[in-house]
């Protein structure tokens, strides 16, 4: 059973998570990231798609050259779950490497 989490709780939860917010609709939390090159961008990809194999929770992106724009959510709970600051939090640590 996925519990999903009030907007409260995803603002106090979003307080670590560096650049991440939530959409206005508040059913994503979302951040882009730049980097140097496409190859950059898609290794960073890579990373995250095991990372979100091994979670079995995916992320949906847009990349063009060097922007991937992520955003979370749980269609399991139809809103926002740990698991999507959980995965926000991996992928922070990736970022940051
Ligand atoms: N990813 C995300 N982001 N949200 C989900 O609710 C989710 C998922 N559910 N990956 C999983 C897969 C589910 O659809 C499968 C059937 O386990």
């Amino acid at each position: 059973m996925i519990v999903k989490l009030t907007p409260l709780e995803v603002v106090n939860a979003l307080i670590p998570l560096n650049g991440w917010q939530m959409n206005e609709g508040k059913t994503h939390i979302e951040k882009e990231f730049i980097f140097k090159n496409f190859i950059e961008a898609w290794g960073f990809m890579s990373q995250i798609a095991l990372i979100a194999e091994k979670m079995n929770h995916h992320p949906e992106w847009f990349n063009v050259y060097n922007k991937v724009r992520i955003a979370l959510s749980t269609h399991d709970c139809q809103g926002l779950s740990q698991n999507d600051i959980d995965l926000a939090l991996k992928i922070e640590k990736l970022a940051s490497l």
